[in-house]
């Protein structure tokens, strides 16, 4: 049969708006943490009339940004908010009183802010100053943009992801494979969403551009060296001679690290055992959202690690590549860590998200793209 639908005027793109609202937020990705990424489109007559989005912690929000590219074509506008808009001051003055001030007329919001100070206070000023609101537009997306920001938000510790590669025969590759951590690589775009990423010891013997995103104007994680359980030690000519990102070393009492290292400004923390809970520990002091554990290079430096965060239940999600190699050899490769993934994880209510090989869309690795 017909099928008919009503649609409001003006509504019938409220899905769109918000699309691109996330589109804008991920300008800065990997660049605001503590705070989330937010996008603003202010929307008149069917026609853009002001973008913005949060470049930064400390910088104004979204709304303020896409409020003065409107000027006065915001008055009885429609704004679109990917996060609810904040009621409080903060570092900067509440987005709220911004948009009544422009004399928005209706604001869509994709979801609302789980920050305990704003969560719906934000909508219910809106909605108190005679503004129509809309909540809980293209809300899996807002959520998946801010995944981290809203982990941590809610449990108070860093949004973990695992990542490995894996071969056609299912063993663990060690390597990244040709053109990952080029420009446009899988790995290159991975690791700018990320404050920290934890390598093994044996990752900083390779050319170390590959430790670190190489995208115009990206921003560095952290790069947590972990070094346990070796015979060898980790010396000065084993580090890159210049690098983008800032290194830090984590090792245990088995582990010698030269101590010359410190002297090169570069921190060594050693511990009796190597936790992942303390590397947390230190990356939540940092102010860090999210951390990358990351199983290139020798699995043995971070088996331990692996093992706790399965066991510790401290992992949030995992990203695994499958690549075009065959890899020879028993299941030494194929940790035995992983084999305990499954007591874990509710394997069918894992989302899968096919992100292909070698190079990936440009919106990146981690978020659902607009398919
Ligand atoms: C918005 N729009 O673009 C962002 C929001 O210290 P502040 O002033 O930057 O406030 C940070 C908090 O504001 C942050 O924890 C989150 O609740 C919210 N972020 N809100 O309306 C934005 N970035
Ligand atoms: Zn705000």
């Amino acid at each position: 049969g017909i099928r008919c639908e009503l649609v409001e005027e003006g509504r019938v793109d409220d899905g769109f708006y918000i699309r691109r609202c996330v589109e804008i937020a991920r300008k800065a990705i990997g660049c605001t943490r503590p705070n989330p990424m937010v996008g603003c489109v202010i929307v008149k007559d069917g026609k853009v009339v002001g973008e913005g989005f949060h470049p930064k912690a400390g910088q104004p929000h979204a709304e303020v940004f896409a409020i003065r590219d409107a000027g006065d074509l915001a008055e009885n506008a429609t704004a679109y908010v990917s996060l609810e808009p904040c009621n409080h001051y903060g570092r900067t003055p509440p987005c709220t009183e911004a948009l009544i001030k422009a004399k928005v007329k209706r604001v869509v919001v994709g979801m609302v802010d789980p920050n305990p100070i704003v969560a719906s206070k934000g909508v219910d000023r809106l909605k108190n100053a005679g503004i129509e609101v809309t909540v809980g537009i293209e809300e899996e997306l807002c959520k998946s943009l801010n995944e981290s920001y809203i982990h941590q938000m809610l449990t108070g510790k860093p949004f973990v992801t695992l990542r490995y590669s894996l071969s056609v025969n299912g063993k663990i590759v060690d390597h990244l494979g040709e053109g990952a951590a080029e420009t446009g690589g899988y790995y290159s775009l991975l690791l700018q969403e990320y404050d920290a990423v934890i390598v093994s010891s044996a990752s900083i013997t390779e050319k170390f551009s590959t430790l670190t995103s190489q995208e115009p104007g990206a921003n560095q994680p952290l790069c947590i060296i972990a070094a346990s359980n070796s015979s060898s030690s980790i010396e000065i000519s084993d580090l890159p001679a210049e690098s983008a990102a800032e290194v830090i070393i984590f090792s245990d009492r088995q582990r010698e690290v030269e101590p010359k290292l410190a002297e090169k400004g570069i921190e060594t923390v050693v511990q009796d055992q190597m936790s992942l809970d303390a590397i947390l520990e230190y990356s939540k002091r940092q102010g860090f959202c999210s951390v990358l554990l990351d199983l290139r290079g020798s699995i043995n430096d971070v088996k331990g690690l692996l093992q706790e965060g399965i066991e510790q239940n401290l992992l949030q999600k995992i990203v695994i590549e499958v690549m075009p190699v065959w890899v020879e050899g028993d299941d030494k490769n194929t940790f035995v860590a992983l084999k305990t993934l499954d007591k874990i994880l509710d394997i069918k209510k894992l989302k899968p998200k096919i992100l292909g090989t070698s190079s990936l869309p440009s919106s990146g690795p981690g978020v659902s793209p607009f398919q």
